[in-house]
């Protein structure tokens, strides 16, 4: 996979995944700002083998004029069980976009590491993989991975920015930390 982000946040790790992996109005703001609309989230629920699971839809909007304006998608996350609240989080993410091209051919792994540092620092990393259902011919699968590299490029170099601002407005004023 590439490593898309990996930076340290004055933030403390179960905080980093509320803003990222609840229903916190940091995440509502941040899809506004990226125009993914008609967001549904599903709450984290136990599966048989201890990992927590959740789901959610919604509507991207493409900047591509080549594929389409919009697209719905479906984003299933995995909390794996190895996480420790407040110490470490591991979530993996596969995201499926439903009305582009070639869309039955592959997804998204998205993996998320939050780890502590310290009481009021993580580290966030996340690692991307464009994974293929079936082999695609060549052309085809270059068009699809070129595509997808930039898009997701672009998405986690905003969330980074995005996390920085929300990282000032929390630790404004704040003595100590
Ligand atoms: C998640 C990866 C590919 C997809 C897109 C598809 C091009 C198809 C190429 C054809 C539009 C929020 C992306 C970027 C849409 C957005 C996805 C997001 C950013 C012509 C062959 C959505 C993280 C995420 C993962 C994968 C991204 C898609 O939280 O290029």
């Amino acid at each position: 996979g590439r490593l898309y982000l990996n930076r340290v946040f004055h933030v403390s790790a179960g905080k980093m995944f509320e803003l990222l992996f609840s229903d916190s109005s940091f995440i509502r703001r941040f899809m506004n700002v990226r125009k993914i609309t008609n967001a549904s989230f599903n709450a984290w629920q136990k599966d048989a083998s201890g990992n927590r699971k959740r789901s959610l839809n919604y509507t991207i909007t493409i900047s591509n004029p080549l594929i389409g304006k919009f697209s719905t998608a479906t984003e299933n996350q995995t909390l794996y069980k190895e996480s420790r609240e407040g110490q470490y989080y591991h979530v993996e993410s596969e995201v499926y976009t439903h009305d582009v091209p070639y869309h039955d051919y592959f997804y998204t792994q998205n993996r998320y590491y939050i780890i502590s540092s310290s009481k009021r620092k993580c580290r966030l990393r996340v690692y991307t993989d464009v994974k293929y259902k079936k082999q695609p011919w060549g052309l085809v699968k270059s068009f699809i991975t070129k595509n997808s590299w930039s898009g997701i490029q672009d998405y986690f170099r905003q969330l980074e920015t995005e996390l920085l601002e929300e990282e000032a407005e929390m630790n404004q004023g704040g003595g100590d930390s």
